[in-house]
């Protein structure tokens, strides 16, 4: 009988993953992998948070306490503390950026030689209506010596200068797919053996695709070269698919092709998403699987960032469609500027 029809293997865990890619640099200490590990960990943790919300809604409905006696809490308060926790519990990470807090997080881990831009979660407009939403999620290497906290210029990177980054998204599954610079995989949540297994090994991006995302509704608001290309993908057929949770458009477009835009509006001149912790993580792992991110003008990664919240415009995707909305911003560029004056 053949033992292995009765009982399949289940696959390579993150975790066996993680080892098996530290094994391959043999000067590596192992802090990198133990991150991603903790990193890994509190994801789980929110996904059964996210898994029960209705259930605590309802608990929790009069007098939003629920039934431990507890305040009730946002859940992107919620994961912002479980990744935080993680994070200072794991003792590699000095200093921590989160959508969450205005000022930089100190952990208290003076030797930790990394820094963490982290999105909690996103697209938290979607939670209370089960729509997919998101952590995101940057690593750097500290540049101030160990031994005090990290400083200013430690959190205040280029996105050249990842070393890993990141997202998990809690949709109709739940996965994480990383990157630490050498190639994407994706790795799916199981939740009976509360492991992430490999299901997206080596993610490659079309190279071109048929679906750009971007919010129409205010399309009155759009630079002239967005409009335009805008128009463009509509005589071209594509279709149209926005879910406003950038972890989700993204994730789509990156498996199946496509371009996901926040341009500059005329309500937020430097566009909405945040550089450190939405734009420069998801921009490392499309490179990575093969395509482009741009502010419409130049590599998302080349930007330096002079605050830690800074925003930015984004268009990010299949190569072939980012460098086609280029071309767009370049040729209105002018009359777009005179347009902001
Ligand atoms: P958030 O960080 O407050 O959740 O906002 C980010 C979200 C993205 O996930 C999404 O793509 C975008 O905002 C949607 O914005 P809009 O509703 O303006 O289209
Ligand atoms: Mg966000």
């Amino acid at each position: 009988m053949d033992h292995n029809k009765l009982a399949l293997p289940v696959g390579t865990t993150l975790d066996r993953f993680i080892m098996r890619k530290q094994e391959d640099f043999p000067y590596a200490t192992g802090e990198l992998s133990q991150l991603l590990r903790d990193i890994a960990l509190a994801a789980k943790i929110v996904n059964r948070e996210i898994n029960r919300s209705g259930l605590i809604d309802i608990a929790g409905a009069y007098g939003n306490r629920n039934v431990q006696g507890e305040d009730q809490q946002k859940l992107d308060v919620i994961a912002n503390i479980r990744f935080i926790r993680a994070l200072r519990n794991g003792g590699e990470v000095c200093t921590i950026i989160s959508e969450e807090d205005d000022e930089k997080i100190q952990t208290g881990n003076v030797q930790g030689k990394y820094v963490v831009a982290i999105d909690p979660l996103d697209g938290s407009s979607n939670i209370d209506v089960n729509v997919s939403i998101g952590t995101i999620f940057s690593i750097y290497r500290r540049v101030s010596p160990t031994g005090a906290e990290g400083t200013d210029q430690d959190c205040l990177q280029a996105g050249t200068h990842q070393v890993a980054a990141g997202y998990v998204i809690y949709g109709s599954s739940t996965m994480m797919v990383y990157t630490t610079g050498n190639g994407v995989n994706g790795f799916t949540y199981e939740p009976s053996l509360g492991e992430f297994f490999l299901s997206h090994p080596h993610i490659t991006s079309p190279k071109t695709g048929t679906v750009y995302s971007i919010n129409e509704g205010i399309s009155e608001d759009f630079p002239e070269g967005v409009k335009a290309f805008v128009a463009h993908c509509k005589d071209q057929h594509f279709s149209a698919r926005y879910i406003g949770s950038l972890v989700a458009d993204f994730h789509r477009n990156l498996l199946k092709g496509g371009i996901y835009m926040y341009p500059a509006t005329r309500k937020v001149q430097n566009g909405k998403l945040r550089l450190a912790y939405e734009c420069n993580p998801l921009a490392f792992i499309v490179e990575q699987a093969g395509g482009k991110a741009s502010n419409g003008f130049m590599r998302t990664m080349e930007i330096q960032p002079i605050g830690m919240h800074d925003r930015c415009p984004l268009f990010i995707g299949s190569t072939e469609l980012v460098e086609k909305a280029e071309e767009y911003m370049a040729q209105y560029a002018n009359a777009d500027a005179e347009a902001v004056k």
